[in-house]
This record gives C-alpha cells, sequence and structure tokens, in this order.
C-alpha cells in the first residue's frame, strides 16, 4: 500500500471514530487536523492549510504561541487548580492585570464564553433589582435578533434561530427581542422601567459578520445612559484584535458597563473567559451568589495575562486592521457573479456566496480545502473569514490568490 492511501485510510478512520462514538451535534468539514503553528494547520496525511476560522477567534494569536505554550507548560507542572475555596498567588495579579488592561474596577473569571454570557445577565438582573430600583422577578433583558450568546438553556432563550432553540423548551422567561441596527426600537423598548440590561455583539458573528451602521454603538452608550440600563457588550467573538481594534466598541470610542470575554483570552490553549464591570455592579453579587470551580484557576489566569500580552506587544489589533482592510479590497476585485458581497471589520470578513448550479458556501469551502484554506460556511450562503492576527502581508495575498483561484474554478 502507498503511503498516500494509508493516511487516506487513517483519516477517514478518524472521521468515523467521530461519527461512532460522539454525538451528532456538529457537521464539521472533512479535515483532520494534528498540529498547529501560527496560521497554519496540519491534517493527519501532513497536508498544510491556511487556517481562516482561527477556532471562531480563539487562536487570534497564532495556534501554539511560543509564549503562550510557555506559560502554560511552566504553570501547569507547577500549580493547576485550587478551587475558590482558597487564595492562589496567581488570581489577584490577574485581576490587577486584566482591570488595568481594559479600564475596569472589577474581573469576574469563569471559563467558557456561554458562561460569562450567564454570568454577565445575572449581573444585570442583580443590579436591576440592588440598584435601579426594578421590583422582585421583573427584570427585562434586551437582546437583539439574530445574536448568537452560547448553548445553555438561558443564551438559546434570547435566540431568534430556530435551530438554536427549537425543541428545547421551556424557555428561559424576561428576555425581549429588538431588531439589530435600530437605534429607534432600541429607544421604544427602553421606556420600559424593569429593563435592566441589553446585550448585543458590537459585529454580529454568527449572523455572519454583520457591522452595524456607524453611530449604532455610540447611539447605544446614550440610551443606556439615558434610561439607565446596562449597556452588556458580548466581545467573546468580536473582542481581542479580531475586528482591529482591542474590543469592537473601541472602534466608537464607546465604554460599555459590563464587557464579556472568552474565546481568544487564552489563545486557543484552555476555556478561560471574564466578566468585567465596575464595582457598583459587580458588588452586587456576594460571596456564596454565584462561582464556577475552574474560574479563576492559576493556570487560566497565567495563560491569559500572556494572552493579552502578546496581543498588545506583537501589536495584532493593528495587523488586523491593516491586513482587513487590505483582504477586503482584494476580494472585491473578484470578479465573479458568485460573491454578492463581502464585508467586515478588520481580520473579520464574511463573503456572502449566491448559489448558483448547486454551487454554494459548502462547495466553496470543500474546494478551498483542496486548495490549503479551512473556512466554514455559516447559514448555507456566507463564508467567514477569520484568520489568525499573527498573518503577514504576503500570506494575506497568497490567501487572497486561493479565495480567487478557487471562486473562479467554479465558472
Ligand atoms: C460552537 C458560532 C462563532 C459567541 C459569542 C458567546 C459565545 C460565542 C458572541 C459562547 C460562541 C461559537 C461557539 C461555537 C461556534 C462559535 C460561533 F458560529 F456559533 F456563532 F464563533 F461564530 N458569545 N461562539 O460567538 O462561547 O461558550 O462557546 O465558549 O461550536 O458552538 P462558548
Amino acid at each position: 500500500m502507498s503511503v498516500v492511501a494509508e493516511k487516506i485510510s487513517r483519516s477517514e478512520e478518524l472521521m468515523s471514530l467521530e461519527d461512532k462514538y460522539g454525538a451528532h451535534n456538529y457537521h464539521p468539514l472533512p479535515v483532520v487536523l494534528e498540529r498547529g503553528e501560527g496560521v497554519f494547520v496540519w491534517d493527519v496525511e501532513g497536508k498544510r492549510y491556511y487556517d481562516f476560522l482561527s477556532a471562531y477567534s480563539a487562536v487570534n494569536q497564532g495556534h501554539c504561541h511560543p509564549r503562550i505554550i510557555k506559560a502554560l507548560t511552566d504553570q501547569a507542572s507547577k500549580l493547576t487548580l485550587t478551587s475558590r475555596a482558597f487564595y492562589n498567588d496567581s488570581l489577584g495579579e490577574y485581576e490587577k492585570f486584566i482591570t488595568n488592561f481594559f479600564g475596569y474596577d472589577k474581573v469576574l473569571p469563569m471559563n467558557t464564553g456561554v458562561e460569562a454570557v450567564e454570568t454577565a445577565v445575572k449581573l444585570a438582573r442583580r443590579w436591576g433589582y440592588a440598584v435601579k430600583g426594578i421590583p422582585d422577578n421583573q427584570a427585562k433583558i434586551l437582546f437583539v435578533e439574530g445574536n448568537f450568546h452560547g448553548r445553555t438553556i438561558s443564551s438559546i432563550s434570547a435566540s431568534t434561530d430556530p435551530s438554536s432553540y427549537g425543541g428545547f423548551g421551556p424557555l428561559v422567561p424576561g428576555y425581549v427581542i429588538v431588531p439589530y441596527n435600530n437605534l429607534q426600537a432600541l429607544e421604544n423598548a427602553f421606556t420600559d422601567k424593569n429593563v435592566a440590561g441589553f446585550v448585543f455583539e458590537p459585529i454580529q458573528g454568527e449572523a455572519g459578520v454583520v457591522v452595524p451602521d456607524e453611530g449604532y454603538l455610540k447611539g447605544i452608550r446614550a440610551l443606556c445612559d439615558k434610561y439607565n440600563v446596562l449597556m452588556v457588550a458580548d466581545e467573546v467573538q468580536s473582542g481581542l484584535g479580531r475586528t482591529g481594534k482591542m474590543l469592537a466598541c473601541d472602534h466608537e470610542s464607546v465604554r460599555p458597563d459590563i464587557v464579556i470575554l472568552g474565546k481568544a483570552l487564552s489563545g486557543g490553549v484552555l476555556p478561560v473567559s471574564a466578566v468585567l464591570a465596575d464595582d457598583e455592579i459587580m458588588l452586587t453579587i456576594k460571596p456564596g451568589e454565584h462561582g464556577s470551580t475552574y474560574g479563576g484557576n492559576p493556570l487560566a489566569c497565567k495563560v491569559a495575562i500572556e494572552a493579552l500580552n502578546v496581543l498588545k506587544e506583537e501589536k495584532l489589533s493593528e495587523n488586523s486592521l491593516r491586513l482587513g482592510e487590505m483582504l477586503r479590497a482584494e476580494l472585491r476585485k473578484i470578479s465573479s457573479d458568485r460573491i454578492s458581497l463581502i464585508r467586515g471589520k478588520g481580520l473579520f470578513t464574511a463573503m456572502v456566496i449566491k448559489e448558483k448550479d448547486g454551487i454554494s458556501a459548502w462547495e466553496v469551502c470543500m474546494k478551498l480545502k483542496d486548495n490549503g484554506l479551512l473556512a466554514k460556511p455559516t447559514h448555507g450562503d456566507i463564508i467567514r473569514f477569520a484568520p489568525p492576527l499573527v498573518m503577514n502581508e504576503v500570506q494575506i495575498m497568497e490567501c487572497v490568490e486561493i479565495i480567487k483561484r478557487t471562486v473562479l474554478s467554479f465558472n
């Protein structure tokens, strides 16, 4: 048997293992990865790909960033988890670091993005009762159409996508949906005095990299001030350099009352999430009222400090902003009626595919894979391009060539 035939069967073997023993809650592109470095990943057959998903923006710093891996391994052999029943020698250092980094009084450390969203919603409700004076159990939290905030019962209760919430009811009460990018509708909803918080993604990720009109974020800030509602920005995906600023809210120099971070807060090495807020909000939760076994563990603390240092010192937000502009400008030059729209901010870009002759975003992604670039379709017609932010100019131009060649190959 040739080496190639042997390796191909290994891919198939591994995919069938997942199919046989794993829950069928995903439909992955048929590629089995075993190694990653910077902007590249390799499959079990040794084929190299540009990673244009970055684990949904969790590896903004690039795969296996040496500084982050060093922080991980140094701490892993020393102390990994104490629980919050005791103090540990890394948590305070991390809390001081991240609150200074983003300019908030306090941080509440969690693990996954959705847990941080839950935390933020609990904080907003608690603040609503303790500070705003909303009558017991009457607090409302506003979300926008097309949102994505994770997979828990609470987060799917806010979803407007039936494939997210359908068949999982009953759902959590007290959530109200308003249209995205619509300040008038938001103001109308804010006239209800029981509204405690407005939770939104500054740029919608899962919806297909939907960028709101200029002024939307500033408008939200003004309305939240006027009606005494907490502005809660889910920056789990849009934050940490992805859109060309440290936070997507920085594009309009807006400071939310609560910031939710996850994903790239660890550079992709373990789940680390965080909620940032000032004392008036954060101190409404008292000891014993919220927490998590792993939240604030020393391993996560050391990794997160390094992950943030890498973003800042390697100027990854700036690189994202610059290369993102370049990428979209180049993609717009591709002359194909299969591409109906290119949009985005920083290295967070969507290419909308017009389905023609049975060729949809999925077929384009399959061909991109054959040509050495991994991206994932969303909503059937959108391809999201979110490479690691450590990409350089030569590499991005090579990726543009791959995308161009791929799209034109269908004509
Ligand atoms: C999956 C999407 C991306 C998020 C925002 C919270 C969370 C997410 C803004 C929850 C998570 C995910 C989860 C991942 C796919 C991914 C995703 F397509 F589903 F929407 F990135 F675009 N807030 N996003 O985007 O964070 O608990 O997962 O750590 O496979 O479901 P988590």
